[in-house]
């Protein structure tokens, strides 16, 4: 049984969709970032840098933060949705990472400065809107080359991604508006994930959990 301490944020969703994706048994836990709950000590004890997603594996006692090693830790448990060895391995947590240190950081900076700041600063909405574009240029060319984003197989890279691009595309519609239009084989790939019953059930995570 899996304890995962998560709300309805793209990295929130990430774990969700993989325990559904992977059919393990799991409770979830709402952390109400929106009411400051990341900083109660019993969620800290769980993830120190205080940000959901967190997780504790109750079989061996595992916990951990970041959603990128949740991602690897779940895939490793089970052998599925990463290569355990071998050079697509690697290229897929090439990706991983990328969502981790480039689409994450980026997109949330957009929907802080686009959409939630009390002030209005033009260059930091274009700085965030012009390196998202960017992201998503370099996940279109990714697409047009490969099936799915880690290699021709679905995979945590993908699980990683899809619910940040969904997430700026919905919060940015003046901006991202055409996004999709732009990128026929990024939308070609969000349709497909878009029909995976696991990652239906991982996007509804705590959908009925009080405001965001
Ligand atoms: N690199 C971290 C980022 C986690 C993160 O930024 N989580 C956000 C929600 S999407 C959060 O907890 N925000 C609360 C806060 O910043 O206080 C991961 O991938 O797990």
């Amino acid at each position: 049984m899996i304890d995962l301490y998560t709300w309805k944020t793209p990295n929130g969703r990430k774990p969700a969709i993989a325990l559904e994706e992977l059919q393990l048994h799991y409770v979830v836990h709402p952390v109400d970032i929106s009411h400051d709950e990341q900083f109660l000590p019993a969620f800290v004890a769980i993830s120190p840098n205080s940000k959901i997603p967190g997780m504790v594996d109750k079989e061996n006692g595992m916990t951990l933060f970041e959603s990128g090693a949740i991602l690897q830790y779940l895939a490793e448990k089970t052998g599925k949705l990463l290569p355990m060895s071998g050079p697509t391995r690697y290229t897929t947590l090439q990706w991983l990472n990328w969502q981790v240190g480039g689409i994450g950081p980026m997109f949330g900076q957009l929907g802080f400065f686009a959409n939630r700041a009390k002030e209005r600063i033009p260059l930091a909405i274009d700085r965030y809107l012009t390196e998202s574009n960017r992201l998503l240029d370099v996940l279109e060319r990714r697409l047009s080359q490969s099936a799915y984003v880690g290699s021709d197989d679905y995979s945590i890279a993908d699980i990683a991604i899809y619910p940040w691009v969904v997430a700026a595309i919905i919060n940015n519609p003046n901006s991202l508006n055409d996004a999709r239009a732009r990128r026929p084989s990024m939308d070609r790939w969000m349709t497909k994930l878009a029909e995976r019953p696991g990652v239906i059930k991982g996007m509804n995570v705590l959908q009925d959990a009080g405001a965001s």
